[in-house]
This record gives C-alpha cells, sequence and structure tokens, in this order.
C-alpha cells in the first residue's frame, strides 16, 4: 500500500500579484499587472490587484490561515516590481521590508518559505524598454535575484526561479490574454522564451554565488497524458513529450530540457520551431544549463492516451459531459499518477506539486459556512492518485494547494475561487471553507485518512 513519505512537504501556495494589494505602496514600482488590470476591458469586470486579499498590509492573516491547517510550507512570490521599481537595481528597501516580515513570520510559526522570485510581476519600467524582448531584461533579473538570495540567506532555502514561463510567453507575448498584452509573431515569442531561460541561468548563477546552501528550482506547466491501461503507458509517456510546430509552448520538456540537459527537445519535426531552437548559440545554453535542485510542477489536468495502431498514440476525446471545474477545466485525477511519474522518469529530480486545486462557485452559505464539496472531491481523487505515483518510484517531495485563499486570477479576476479559504473582498474577511479542514486532516495524518 503507497504512502507518502515521513517527511512529506504539505503546503498552500499564492503569488505576489494575486493576494497582496497595495502594490505601489511604500515605493512600490508599477508592474506590467498593474498596467494590464487598469486597462479597460482586459480582466473579468475590471477586476485589479490593488486591494487583493490585502496581504501586504495584514501577512499575519496569510500565516494564521497556514497554522491554522497545519501546513509546514508556504509557496508565495515576491514582486520584482515591488523591490525594484524601476528595474535597475535600485532597491525599494520598504518593499524589502514586507518580504522580510513575511519570512520571519512563516519561520517564528514553523512554516518554511519556498520563494517564487518571478510570478510575472515585471516592472513596468523594464516593459517600456520591451521587456523580455529585451536581452538586457535576463540581467536585470539575475541582479535582483542575487540580491535576495544574499538578503534572505540562512532563512530561505528553496527558490523557484520562474514561475510558468510557458504562461509569460503564450499568454504575455503570443495572444496577450496576460499582461502586457501583446500579440507577437512566433519567432518573437521565442525570443521571449530563450531570455527567460537565460533569466533562469543567469539567476542560478547568481544565486549560487551568494548561497551555496539555496536550493533552486524552477516550476513548469505543459500538456501532461496518462494511460488509458497499463498497456498505453508508453504511448501515453510519448505523448507527453512530444514537440509539434503548434505546440511547443505548453510542454514541461521545452524549459526543462534545456535547463537539466543543456539541449532542446530532439523529437521536433522539422520547421520554424526547429530553426529557432537551432539558432539558439552553444554560450547560451550553457548559461541556460544550470542544474535545478528540485523541480516544482504546476498540475491541473491532463490527457488520456491510447496506444493506437498505425499513429503512435491517440489523444482520447473527453465524452459529454466529462466533470469539469468552475473554470470548466476537465478533472482528471489520474494525471497526479502518471503525469508526475512520467517528469521524474525524464529528469530524475526530486520534485514538488508546486500548484494543483480548482476554482468553484463557492459562497458563504446561511450558515455563515462556505460549503465546498466540489474542491474536497476534487482533491480526495487527485491526492489518491499522487500517493499511487510513489510506485513508480517517483521522488515527490511535497505538495503545494493553489490556493491559500481565494485570490485575483489574472484575466479573471475574482470571478474564480480557488482558495481553500473563503475571502469577501470588499471587507477582507475569510471564511475558512469545509475542504481547509478537510485538507487539514489529511496533512495531520500524512495521508492516511485519504
Ligand atoms: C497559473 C498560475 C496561478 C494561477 C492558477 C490558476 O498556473 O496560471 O501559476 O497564478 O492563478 O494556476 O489558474
Amino acid at each position: 500500500m503507497n504512502k507518502f513519505p515521513k517527511n512529506f512537504v504539505w503546503g498552500a501556495a499564492s503569488s505576489a500579484y494575486q493576494i497582496e494589494g497595495d502594490p505601489l505602496a511604500d515605493g512600490g514600482g508599477k508592474s506590467v499587472w498593474d498596467t494590464f488590470s487598469h486597462t479597460p476591458g482586459k480582466t473579468f469586470e475590471g477586476n485589479t490587484g490593488d486591494t487583493a486579499c490585502r496581504s501586504y498590509a495584514h501577512p499575519e492573516w496569510d500565516i494564521e490561515n497556514l497554522k491554522h491547517m497545519g501546513l509546514s510550507a508556504y509557496r508565495f512570490s515576491t514582486s520584482w516590481a515591488r523591490i525594484d521599481p524601476e528595474g535597475d537595481g535600485n532597491w525599494n528597501e520598504k518593499g524589502l521590508a514586507y518580504y522580510d516580515r513575511l519570512v520571519d513570520l512563516c519561520l517564528e510559526a514553523g512554516i518554511a518559505p519556498y520563494m517564487t522570485l518571478y510570478h510575472w510581476e515585471l516592472p513596468q519600467a523594464l516593459e517600456d524598454r520591451d521587456g523580455w524582448l529585451n536581452p538586457e531584461t535576463p540581467k536585470a533579473f539575475a541582479r535582483f535575484a542575487g540580491m535576495m538570495a544574499e538578503h534572505f540567506r540562512g532563512r530561505v532555502k528553496h527558490y523557484f526561479l520562474l514561475n510558468e514561463p510557458q504562461c509569460v510567453a503564450a499568454l504575455g507575448y503570443g495572444n496577450g490574454i496576460h499582461a502586457p498584452g501583446r500579440q507577437e509573431p512566433m519567432g518573437k515569442v521565442f525570443l521571449v522564451w530563450k531570455h527567460l531561460l537565460l533569466a533562469y541561468g543567469l539567476g542560478a548563477q547568481a544565486i549560487r554565488a551568494v548561497d551555496g546552501g539555496a536550493g533552486i528550482g524552477i516550476a513548469t506547466t505543459g500538456r501532461l497524458c496518462y494511460p488509458e491501461t497499463e498497456a498505453d503507458i508508453a504511448a501515453a509517456e510519448k505523448a507527453t513529450f512530444q514537440v509539434f510546430d503548434n505546440d511547443w509552448l505548453f510542454t514541461h520538456q521545452m524549459a526543462l530540457d534545456p535547463i537539466c540537459f543543456g539541449a532542446f527537445p530532439k523529437d521536433c519535426a522539422p520547421g520554424q520551431l526547429r530553426d529557432l531552437m537551432a539558432a539558439v548559440t552553444p554560450e547560451e545554453l550553457e548559461i541556460i544549463h544550470q542544474k535545478p535542485d528540485f523541480l516544482g510542477f504546476n498540475i491541473y489536468n491532463g490527457w488520456c492516451v491510447r496506444e493506437s495502431q498505425g499513429a503512435p498514440y491517440y489523444f482520447i476525446p473527453r465524452y459529454e459531459g466529462f466533470p469539469r471545474t468552475a473554470l470548466k477545466w476537465p478533472v482528471t485525477p489520474e494525471v497526479l499518477d502518471w503525469g508526475v511519474a512520467f517528469l521524474w522518469r525524464r529528469y530524475g529530480l526530486p520534485c514538488y506539486i508546486t500548484e494543483n486545486g480548482l476554482s468553484c462557485n463557492d459562497v458563504v452559505s446561511l450558515d455563515g459556512q462556505v460549503h465546498d464539496p466540489n474542491r474536497e472531491d476534487f482533491l480526495h481523487r487527485y491526492l489518491l492518485c499522487l500517493k499511487n505515483t510513489f510506485s513508480h518510484g517517483t521522488d515527490l517531495r511535497g505538495y503545494f494547494h493553489w490556493s491559500l485563499t481565494d485570490n485575483f486570477e489574472w484575466h479573471s479576476g475574482y470571478g474564480e475561487r480557488f482558495g481553500l479559504v473563503y475571502v469577501d473582498f470588499p471587507t477582507g474577511t475569510r471564511v475558512y471553507k469545509d475542504s481547509a479542514r478537510w485538507y487539514a486532516q489529511v496533512v495531520k495524518t500524512n495521508g492516511e485518512s485519504l
């Protein structure tokens, strides 16, 4: 019978712009998300992160929520724009002081801080100089990362340098539904991609130069598959790591292969993508190739695959009425079993689920409680599958639920509630959902209650 390891890390995750509020307080600089969310028509009902969960004013509220569930780790991000308003290394000490307080509150509570250094909070000043299309931006990020590692040396031991570079490139510079809202051709989107990977490499070098004891990772997202039956395992694994000209960005391997192996995926059909990858110089790949100490996987759902005569594999269409979340994402718990195992088999590094969860149409019921049976059922199914991934030898170290509280869900604004804790945004009042109590029991028993 599979079990979660004795020292398995149970946590929850958030990000700066999504929870903090007061982005410009105390000298904070505008980020691309401040600009984007204040641009009419870009976000649900014109929602912005101006107030969010009021975490900047009350970091102790988040720590209280974590303690209430008995969580031992908190994955949060630091706003580059708040700390480096002009992106020029002229640090805003008051902005940095907020993260000092947050980290110290975590440590006082026995909660390990897992710090994401870039969860999309690019200083607008850098976007004004062409943002991630500018080759200077990776260097500016490395300067920020090095400063943060030196400042938090001895207190923070786990850094995720980037969160989902896939979304930054595809949604920020490709289809434009995320900040900075640009729609660039594939060649330029690939240039953004290369600069994000260089930012990881230079950032990793900068951190290791000042803190050899810091653990370095990256949180990626992308296509994952799982087999319909045991006979379809090879097909599902192949389908997971196939790269297509028209479907390359949302893959883990387009980031993790160059980072872990120093080379882009080989199995790519001839075309523009293969030419773009070939143009990345050996010197650039050498910078990118900074082996992580661990990997973070943001996993919400995946594709069921069957071995198929002729074609290498067959993506099984989802039947009409397939279970979906409020955001209409499919509910596919098997992905936390096989999808994680395929990633472990490819990279062989300790790994964390850095995001997993769902949005529900949560409300405070007449009894004053927030009953979210869909989230409990989702969590139960996904964690049972996650427990099974250990049978494949997966070196899984921890699970961070997305998210600790309801928060600003990017272009969907406050219309989507992902939290274990309900937030009444007009007042800031927080209510533990039923799922928070359910998850606390899972944590207390290290998964035995599943
Ligand atoms: C992402 C981001 C999170 C989202 C969450 C729900 O994966 O898009 O890391 O900030 O809020 O995933 O979409």
